[in-house]
């Protein structure tokens, strides 16, 4: 079974979490170990990615340390096609479908192809928008911001991904973000579409966590969580639990 298959089939079963390590943040035995804490409180993939990398280097150490500590599929989450690590198991071939720049539609994609084909790395297609607040990938990726309220655009994202055939949708407000995506949104994009949502950025709290799963997220990924809580693998976990309630 391919990671894209698997992931399908679990979230027809119970709400996922992913855990998003970015190799600038810490060093990769670091990331080995909060991957490894990750596992033990329940989540169910890594995604590793960032928008301020630096060297493909930072990327495959940080991989290759996750994979020695961990069984869970390792799935790169980039910002381009610069940084890619063939040691992973899996690549969101996310297109930021919301960007004014075409680098993040598809010329990135252009360039990163050659060497997921060389590589085997499985590529899992998947749309990727960027609603208000939007954070550092808002402003990165150039992006015209989702208003937070505009259900609507959400909405024909969403619907216009899986005709495209996208296999998973992802509505981001951006790492750190004040506020979520609301459950509003949440509840409509989940209404229309079929495939799988995922719903990330600015989710921290065990509340938060759960009214966005109650709403329709399939998938909720969280990263900086990762990096402040003191008690990681309580304080996962309680997120994790408090999904399936
Ligand atoms: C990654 O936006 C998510 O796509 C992560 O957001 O760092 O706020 O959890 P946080």
């Amino acid at each position: 079974m391919t990671i894209a298959e698997y992931i399908v089939k679990m979230t027809k079963k119970k709400k996922l979490h992913f855990s998003l390590l970015d190799p600038d943040k810490q060093s990769p035995e670091i990331a080995g170990s909060i991957a490894k804490t990750a596992e033990e409180a329940g989540s169910s993939a890594i995604m590793v990615g960032g928008s301020t990398l630096v060297s493909q280097r930072q990327v495959d150490d940080t991989v290759k340390a996750i994979k020695g500590n961990t069984d869970l599929p390792v799935i790169l989450f980039p910002s381009g096609a610069r940084f890619l690590s063939k040691y992973a198991d899996a690549i969101f071939f996310m297109s930021l479908l919301n960007s004014r720049n075409l680098d993040y539609v598809i010329r990135e994609h252009v360039k990163g192809a050659p060497f997921v084909k060389h590589t085997g790395v499985e590529p899992i297609s998947m749309g990727y928008v960027i609603v208000e607040p939007g954070m550092t990938a808002g402003k990165i990726g150039e992006a015209d911001l989702i208003k937070k309220d505009d259900i609507e655009t959400a909405v024909g994202y969403a619907l216009a991904s899986q005709y495209l055939g996208m296999k998973l949708f992802y509505l981001e407000a951006g790492s750190g973000a004040s506020f979520p995506v609301s459950n509003k949104m949440i509840r409509a994009v989940k209404k229309s579409i079929d495939i799988p949502l995922i719903v990330g950025g600015g989710i921290r709290a065990v509340k938060t966590a759960r009214q966005k799963a109650q709403a329709g997220a399939d998938i909720i990924i969280t990263g900086t969580k990762l990096e402040e809580e003191k008690n990681l693998k309580q304080g996962l976990a309680n997120i994790i639990n408090a999904m399936e309630d």
